[in-house]
């Protein structure tokens, strides 16, 4: 099994299926396609249909998307669970995780992630002023304040355990961090940063960060 990757420094769509695949103790193989190249388009091709990554080819087929990888994760290994066991829970866990996948555009592309925007290491860089932004990020710290008031009980991530949102927050987490998005100032009482924070200290992230990184450092 391979996971078509773009590079780890700023590829979150990718960073969100590696969670979870490493969640269920999947082997599976790295292939990472370098964005920003000349070749870029012409090697995704070689891989994923949809021209994009990441991309996930198994038993003979490619499965592109990130929300469609997650989707066929939780379904291959039902033991991790990848989703929320109570049924409300996992009922608003896939909104929260869909709303992800297809919302947010201002926060995507104000603070969109590249070259000079990292999710990874040190650098930071002051959030331009946008009314879109704005209310994404307010939407956000409702979104996962209400949650885990809700549903946090269990433990510190959205739904309390570990589960597939998880892994669609992380790169937005790195994203508050690398643009100093001040969640207080949208209407956190602590809990989303905290929430934000535990997702950057999971072992897995770490382990993606350091790759990226050392990847960064060869380049
Ligand atoms: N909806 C897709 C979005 C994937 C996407 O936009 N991937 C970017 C990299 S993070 C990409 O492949 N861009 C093509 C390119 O840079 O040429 C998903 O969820 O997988």
């Amino acid at each position: 099994m391979q996971l078509v990757i773009g590079n780890k420094a700023y590829s979150t769509w990718s960073l969100r299926p590696w969670l979870v695949l490493k969640r269920c103790g999947a082997a599976f193989e790295e292939i990472v396609v370098r964005l920003n190249a000349p070749d870029t388009a012409e090697r995704i091709a070689e891989h994923s249909p949809s021209g994009f990554v990441p991309a996930l080819k198994v038993d003979g087929e490619t499965i592109w998307d990130s929300m469609a990888i997650c989707v066929w994760a939780a379904e291959r290994h039902p033991e991790a669970p990848l989703w929320p066991r109570d049924a409300h829970a996992r009922w608003l866990a896939r909104s929260a995780a869909c709303e992800m996948h297809g919302g947010f555009s201002s926060l995507r592309t104000v603070c969109g992630m590249g070259p000079d925007h990292p999710m990874v290491g040190d650098s930071r860089s002051p959030a331009p002023q946008d009314a879109g932004l704005e209310k994404d990020v307010r939407r956000l710290v409702s979104l996962w304040r209400e949650m885990r008031a809700r549903f946090g009980a269990g433990g510190p991530h959205l739904f309390g355990e570990w589960s597939i949102p998880d892994a669609f927050f992380t790169p937005v987490a790195a994203r508050i961090r690398h643009f100093e998005i001040d969640l207080v100032a949208h209407g956190d009482d602590g809990t989303a940063q905290a929430y934000g924070d535990t997702l950057l200290a999971q072992p897995d992230f770490l382990q993606w960060e350091a790759e990226a990184m050392e990847d960064a450092a060869k380049a």
